[in-house]
């Protein structure tokens, strides 16, 4: 079990495809902690996906498991896409769907950017 109470991690997930380069991203940023990229299905005009290089179920996996480096790198990372698409001057939203009833559908942790309009409130 991850630490998160899911599943362990399947190394044959999406991301991790993506994070080896089988399948292809459109990539916005990568660094020694993290890999940016567009969302398949965006739902926002600006919509990008961050994930850690390291292999982690969920957002309970990555905060449980990974070392304060790989934690702060992440998060640093995350914020200098925000900065690089110029989405700091009107604002954003970040968000991470965790597990089942979170909806997450690729179980290799990963946050959503999304900007570029005015989102509508947050709804469960
Ligand atoms: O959402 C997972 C997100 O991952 C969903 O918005 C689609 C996106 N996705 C799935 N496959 C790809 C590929 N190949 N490239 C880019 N984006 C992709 P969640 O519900 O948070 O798990």
């Amino acid at each position: 079990m991850s630490v998160s109470g899911l599943p362990p991690y399947d190394p044959q997930n999406i991301f991790a495809r993506i994070l080896r380069g089988e399948i292809p991203c459109k990539r916005v940023h990568e660094d020694e902690f993290a890999l940016a990229f567009h969302d398949i299905n965006p739902l926002t005009p600006t919509h990008v996906l961050v994930i850690p290089k390291g292999e982690y179920v969920s957002a309970a996996d990555f905060h449980g498991s990974a070392d304060d480096a790989a934690i702060a790198g992440f998060w640093r990372a995350v914020g200098k896409v925000a900065r690089d698409l110029g989405l700091e001057g009107s604002g954003y939203r970040i968000l991470s769907n965790m597990g089942p009833d979170g909806g997450q559908e690729v179980p290799h942790f990963h946050v959503h950017l999304f900007g570029g309009r005015r989102l509508g409130r947050m709804m469960p």
